[in-house]
């Protein structure tokens, strides 16, 4: 993997880079639309690429193992030929998942077992063995294994487990060497920064991390349920320390608006459920700001979904229509808000870039943000 950092802001941190792998270009800063088990929900892969575009996709280590199970994807000679993706893909450790979804869990310094959320058996997570699934899995780019501590957490656990994590990343430094990839392509590895909001643990954390002089950082642990202002102020501590010439990744957010402002801080990489979750609610993201369309007011509004919006659908259907598509509870409506959303995910990315390449990044930002807060 390479990353050629192409220009940086004036009045801010942002960056405009290429990350190039074995899968092609990455143009950042980039929103990595969410493949959890091998769909990105709701899309044909032939609408992803043609109708939204993004040069990756993410996948989770913690769902693909349980189901369909790394054998399955082994013999399919790994996911992206398993699921016809043939840009790059980058999987999460687990690290987060095991956390958030499976049922009972218990974390030691060996590693951590935990009960499956489909059904109830009970399966074992160490930096080694989530190494070697995601060789198997065979993304693009794969993630350390790490503990992602909750929020509010107490100074004392936020240490142990942020110490925790740099061991575990020892491991599994030291495992990947053991492994040889399985696809013929390369893998990039990428560590992860925790340290909860605690502005020194933070510190420590990105300085252990940087050492590890891995080619892309990611920061986790952020967007847990911290106050907006806490997050940015931990990723402000953390960019300041991360390499500049290496890609920043952080996990898991967010809204349109901490998207901007977080590229404003350094970050290059993002990955969400919102844009697909939220349209599977009926909740649509524009440059404007958000609607609900369930709400009654779009019974009979005939104008397209979104005038402005960049995908087929914004201009092909109307409010009224989707409102009764999610009235009726029929599944074209979630197909059709979710290609919206993340259209206008994407959108929101490559303008920013074109921004910050163009000089006018940061007005643009604090426009967007105050735009972007609207409920329509
Ligand atoms: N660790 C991992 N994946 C993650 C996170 C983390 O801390 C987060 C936190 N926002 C999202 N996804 N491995």
């Amino acid at each position: 993997m390479k990353f050629d950092l192409l220009h940086t802001d004036i009045n801010s941190k942002a960056r405009a880079g290429v990350i190039t792998t074995d899968h092609g270009v990455i143009e950042t800063p980039i929103f990595m639309p969410v493949g959890t088990a091998g769909t990105v929900k709701g899309v044909h892969q032939r609408e992803l690429k043609d109708d939204i575009n993004p040069d990756i996709i993410l996948g989770n280590t913690y769902h693909l193992y349980l189901r369909p199970k790394t054998e399955i994807l082994e013999k399919a000679g790994g996911l992206h030929k398993f699921m016809n993706w043939d840009r790059n893909i980058l999987t999460d450790s687990g690290g987060f998942q095991v956390y958030s979804l499976s049922g009972r869990r218990k974390i030691k310094e060996e590693g951590v077992k935990f009960k499956s959320h489909i059904d109830g058996s009970y399966h074992f997570f160490s930096p080694e063995n989530v190494m070697e699934i995601q060789r198997t899995i065979g993304a693009d780019i794969i993630m350390a294994f790490d503990e992602c501590t909750p929020y509010p957490c107490d100074y004392r656990y936020a240490q142990r487990s942020m110490h925790m994590t740099h061991r575990w990343l020892d491991r599994c430094i030291n495992h990947l060497e053991k492994v040889p990839t399985k696809y013929g392509y390369d893998q990039a590895f990428f560590p992860i920064v925790q340290g909860s909001t605690f502005k020194d643990l933070r510190a420590q954390s990105a300085e252990y991390i940087a050492n590890a002089g891995a080619v892309g950082n990611a920061i986790g642990g952020l967007s847990v349920g911290e106050p907006a202002e806490e997050m940015y102020e931990m990723c402000e501590v953390v960019t300041n320390i991360l390499p500049k010439d290496k890609p920043r990744y952080l996990m898991g957010v967010g809204t349109p608006i901490n998207i901007l402002e977080n590229i404003a801080l350094g970050i290059d990489m993002f990955d969400c459920v919102m844009p697909t979750r939220n349209a599977r609610n009926g909740m649509l993201f524009t440059s404007e700001g958000f609607i609900n369309i369930k709400n009654k007011k779009w019974a009979d509004d005939y104008s397209p979904i979104d005038p402005m919006g960049n995908t087929w659908v914004d201009t092909d259907y109307s409010k009224a229509y989707l409102r009764h598509l999610f009235v009726a509870d029929e599944y074209l409506g979630k197909q059709i808000a979710t290609i919206h959303n993340l259209g206008f995910y994407m959108w929101l990315v490559r303008e920013a870039r074109r921004q910050i390449i163009a000089g006018t990044f940061y007005a643009w930002k604090e426009k967007m943000v105050k735009q972007m807060a609207t409920r329509l």
